[in-house]
């Protein structure tokens, strides 16, 4: 009897050595009012209750522990357990990559969600061999373009200095005959305010986020595409955890990619709205712009197309076919 007490107590004691509260930080690029970082908090509180508080994700919004250009490769390397990247910035080293971002390939949300679902076998792929565990995907809301004037086709974008997220806006900005500069979406207020960018491509949400009617006057919904942030965790920590924190964490995943996509849907009507009420004009690009965003359209896919090969060409047929 005694060693029963005995042994039940040290099985207790085990037990909870190896259930121990995990602790992960969780970086995420977008201010805290933004969709994805409310999703994202969302995400970490189902985890939490998901898993009896053994994996407790702390968010870090804003780009306070990384800024968005670390966040991958602090993941990656196991800096941090857990992130979200807008994953398009990283092109440069796979195309798959990059996507989302092919203007007028997939512009609306039903589309983009068709193309994550054409794409993902090969994301995750791409990813594992990274050290990366792809966790959930939200779309932004579609691209428009922000003026501090009157644009009414190409023509009259030459030589604007233009903010860019990735290399395929810096690629647009070229195409239009603008002058791209990189810059994080947590320092675009203070770029505009500075001049150092007096345009940019983005959704209404981030412009909205940044206050962008302090520096700027116009925005043109053009619906090019939908970029999309993915959460990932490091692959490592990822294997080290037992089968049943595995299906928790997807389950929330799972919830997190429904509710982001909501989120972000509600957004997009949110912030145009607020664009206008703080004195912005919002509206439709001209058809002439349209038409000329079209033809640049056409030359990126088929640039993106060249660089990605087989499987590029694999995954834009399986979109489209489906
Ligand atoms: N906002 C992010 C990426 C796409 C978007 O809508 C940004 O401008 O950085």
């Amino acid at each position: 009897m005694k060693n029963m007490i005995g042994m039940a107590v040290a099985a207790t004691l085990s037990a909870g050595a190896a259930v121990a509260a995990e602790k992960w930080d969780m970086p995420m690029a977008y201010s805290d009012s933004n969709f994805h970082t409310q999703n994202g908090k969302a995400f970490a509180n189902c985890v939490r209750t998901g898993t009896g508080g053994d994996i407790d994700i702390t968010v870090h919004g804003g780009g306070s522990l990384f800024k968005g250009g670390e966040i991958k490769r602090a993941v990656q390397t196991g800096q941090v357990q857990i992130g979200e990247r807008l994953l398009s910035a990283h092109q440069n080293e796979e195309p798959i990559f990059g996507i989302d971002s092919i203007p007028f390939l997939a512009s609306s949300f039903d589309a983009s969600e068709k193309l994550f679902a054409a794409t993902r076998e090969t994301l995750e792929a791409t990813l594992e061999e990274q050290n990366l565990k792809l966790l959930y995907s939200v779309p932004w809301p579609p691209q428009g373009f922000y003026f501090k004037k009157e644009v009414n086709n190409v023509a009259d974008m030459k030589g604007i200095k233009f903010r860019s997220y990735n290399s395929a806006t810096a690629r647009l900005a070229e195409l239009t005959g603008m002058v791209p500069v990189q810059i994080e979406a947590a320092e675009i207020s203070q770029a505009f305010a500075t001049g150092v960018a007096e345009s940019m491509i983005s959704s209404g949400a981030t412009g909205y986020d940044r206050k962008v009617w302090e520096s700027l006057t116009h925005f043109y919904e053009v619906d090019g595409w939908l970029p999309r942030n993915a959460v990932m965790v490091n692959n490592d920590v990822w294997e080290d955890l037992d089968e049943e924190h595995q299906n928790a964490i997807m389950g929330c995943a799972e919830l997190a990619a429904y509710s982001g996509l909501w989120r972000s849907k509600q957004y997009t009507d949110f912030t145009m709205k607020g664009l206008a009420e703080n004195g912005m004009t919002v509206g439709a690009a001209s058809d002439e712009l349209v038409g000329e965003l079209q033809e640049i359209g056409s030359t990126m896919t088929t640039e993106w197309l060249n660089a990605a090969g087989k499987t590029g060409a694999k995954v834009v047929e399986a979109y489209k076919n489906d």
